[in-house]
Order: structure tokens, then C-alpha cells, then sequence
């Protein structure tokens, strides 16, 4: 009896434990990756898209990388006609919603490459919720999909390192 009663107190502990670290299951990440860029580009742009298939908001907090020195959230903006760049703080992810982030409008920035990336390369990303709880996904690095804003692609990342004087 002592050692059924335990086993069930550490199962439960078990238990517990996984739920807390658990990732958000009411919010699904929808083909994240990143564009291609020179190899020596340091900033690079992902993206991706949220579901959220739960009946509350959710907000989007953190995001951070291993192969970056951090992420930010940026949305593209137009101010007298030339392509600029706004950090965003948070994220909401309203109930029974699909938001994307793509090329011209909100989109990962990940800045401070720490090693050169190629088509193909994986890119682990780990999305921080305001509840705690957190969602890891792996995006592929690649070049603009088939059907990609194309006139939005002069303004892409690799515009970071390169200022006009
Ligand atoms: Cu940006």
C-alpha cells in the first residue's frame, strides 16, 4: 500500500512538473523560417505564423535563439515612402486566430548570427508566452517562398549592415 501510495505521489509530482514546462497546447506554430542571406549577414529575418486555437488571448513576450545573440519583434513601416523597421514589444494572439508574420510586415529579426547560415540550416527557436509557458520550433532556413510579396524583397534584412551615407 506505502509503495502504491508513493508511486502515485511521485507520478503526480512527474506529473505536474511536465505541465508546468509544458508548451502552450492551445497555440500552434505554422512553418517558421528564416530567409537566406549572404553567409556573412549578420541579421536575418524569420517567419511564421500563429494559431491560436484556444477560446483566450494569448501574448507573445520573448523570443530567442541559440545561433543568435537575441531576437526582436519587428513590424516593416513605410515613413515618406521608405521601408523602415518598428520594434514591436508584445504579441497578442487573439482566441480562434491565425497571425502571420511575413515578409513586409511583422517578422522576427534575428540579430548577431554566432555562425554562418545556408539553405537548408535549422534555426531552433524558442517563442516565450506571458502565461510561462513556452513553445520551441525548429525554422528551416530558406529563400522567399513561391507567391511572396516580391516588390517587399529590396527591403529585406540584409540592409541592416549596409547604411546609405
Ligand atoms: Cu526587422
Amino acid at each position: 500500500m506505502d509503495i502504491v501510495l508513493r508511486a502515485l505521489i511521485s507520478l503526480s509530482l512527474w506529473f505536474f512538473a511536465a505541465a508546468a514546462c509544458a508548451a502552450s497546447p492551445e497555440i500552434r506554430v505554422l512553418e517558421p523560417w528564416v530567409q537566406a542571406a549572404p553567409p556573412n549577414a549578420k541579421v536575418l529575418a524569420a517567419y511564421l505564423r500563429f494559431q491560436n486555437t484556444g477560446t483566450r488571448p494569448h501574448t507573445l513576450s520573448a523570443v530567442s535563439s541559440p545561433v543568435f545573440e537575441r531576437v526582436e519583434l519587428h513590424q516593416t513601416v513605410l515613413r515618406e515612402n521608405m521601408a523602415g523597421m518598428q520594434k514591436v514589444g508584445e504579441l497578442r494572439l487573439p482566441p480562434k486566430e491565425t497571425l502571420a508574420l511575413k515578409p513586409g510586415g511583422l517578422h522576427l529579426m534575428l540579430i548577431g548570427a554566432k555562425q554562418a547560415l545556408r539553405a537548408g540550416d535549422v534555426v531552433p527557436l524558442t517563442l516565450s508566452l506571458k502565461d510561462g509557458s513556452t513553445l520551441s520550433v525548429d525554422a528551416i532556413v530558406r529563400g522567399a517562398p513561391a507567391g511572396a510579396d516580391q516588390p517587399h524583397r529590396d527591403q529585406n534584412h540584409s540592409g541592416h549592415a549596409s547604411h546609405a551615407h
